[in-house]
């Protein structure tokens, strides 16, 4: 059986373009930062984001780590919507990396504002007061189903931070479907934070990588965080050179991605148990409440799963499907088609 995997936009598979570039990559070490392939992609990975510098990581965990660890001192807060990949999926790295607490803040659809992470902000408080040091915003936002910031507001939180001498990270792992829903470049959103994060092996569909930008003297001391963390990797331009393809070839096709998951969510809210607003499928990522079915997720996953789907269950009431290059809208339809069997029989 052909499989459907909608569990996230990280499984496609490289395209044979990238697997000729990986073929055929120019390498060296890059600990000793003499791989040419990698040099190349963080120029261009700094172009596009608009900052000084850029480095490739291994991951968007890593790099996010690095960024908190660089703004940040043991002992300070960072403040961060509660539903962000950083307060939620990454294991209390930053308590154990960085010795800081997360703040979180609930945003409606996951978006924040200035008033929230201001009255959510420590600063000249008692002396016993945990200070903030930083803010992190994520954009597009995972797990608010994909919901972009608008610009208007990430300049004014940053604006607000920057006022108060605070630093500003953006977990931009899916920048590039952000950058497409808000009709603007990818330097456009990072321009107001210290750093950026992006991932190349979401949506551009790149096998491992990912890269975080920022200024000159940033991103020097990334390099030894980097490698502190185990991250300093010898002839990787053999990846690198799938980034470099990635950046070229993907960014075109992610308003497909973006289509296919306007279908998923139309089609979807026209079963009946199922609740889902279409108009706030903004990017890839499809949420839906599967609670009056009288399902759980994981239930409903085992039958999508024999059925030739796969999806995740956020939460015993949510799911979550994600569209990306290896999803084509006939699949959408299959899909549509199984999981109306399933929860209308
Ligand atoms: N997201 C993964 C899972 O970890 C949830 C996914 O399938 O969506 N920031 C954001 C916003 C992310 O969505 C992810 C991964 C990361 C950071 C971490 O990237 P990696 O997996 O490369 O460490």
């Amino acid at each position: 059986m052909k499989l459907i995997d909608l569990r996230s936009d990280t499984v496609t598979k490289p395209t044979e373009r990238m697997r000729r570039a990986m073929a055929e990559a120019e390498v060296g070490d890059d600990v000793y930062m003499e791989d040419p392939t990698v040099l190349r992609l963080q120029e261009r990975a700094a172009e596009l984001t608009g900052k000084e510098a850029a480095l490739f990581v291994p991951s968007g965990t890593m790099g996010n780590q690095i960024c908190i660890k660089l703004h940040s001192r043991p002992g300070t807060e960072v403040v961060l919507e509660e539903r962000s990949h950083i307060f939620n999926y990454e294991m209390g790295a930053s308590a154990l990396i960085s010795g800081v607490t997360l703040r979180p803040v609930r945003g409606e659809d996951g978006l924040l504002d200035w008033q929230k992470v201001n009255a959510a902000i420590h600063h000249n408080a008692a002396y016993y007061v945990t200070p903030t040091s930083m803010i992190a915003l994520e954009n597009s936002h995972n797990m608010a189903g994909g919901s972009v910031m608008p610009l208007g507001i990430a300049d004014e939180i940053c604006a607000g931070a920057r006022a108060l001498g605070l630093k500003t990270h953006l977990d931009g792992a899916r920048i590039f479907n952000a950058s497409i829903a808000l009709s603007t470049t990818v330097a456009e959103i990072a321009r107001p934070f210290d750093t950026v994060m992006f991932c190349l092996s979401k949506g551009l569909g790149a096998p491992v990588g990912s890269m975080i930008a920022g200024c000159r003297d940033l991103i020097r001391e990334a390099v030894s965080l980097r490698k502190l963390l185990g991250g300093g990797m010898r002839q990787v331009g053999v990846l690198a050179a799938a980034g470099l393809v990635a950046l070229d070839e993907s960014p075109g096709v992610l308003p497909d991605d973006h289509a296919n998951a306007q279908r998923l969510a139309t089609g979807l809210a026209q079963i009946r148990g199922l609740k889902i607003d279409p108009e706030k499928v903004q990017t890839n990522i499809v949420i839906f409440d599967i609670s009056e079915t009288g399902m759980t997720t994981s239930q409903l996953t085992v039958e999508l799963k024999a059925r030739g789907v796969l999806a995740n269950g956020i939460n015993p009431r949510e799911m979550r499907m994600v569209t990306h290059y290896d999803v084509s809208l006939e699949k959408i339809e299959t899909t549509l088609g199984i999981i109306r069997e399933i929860v209308e029989r």
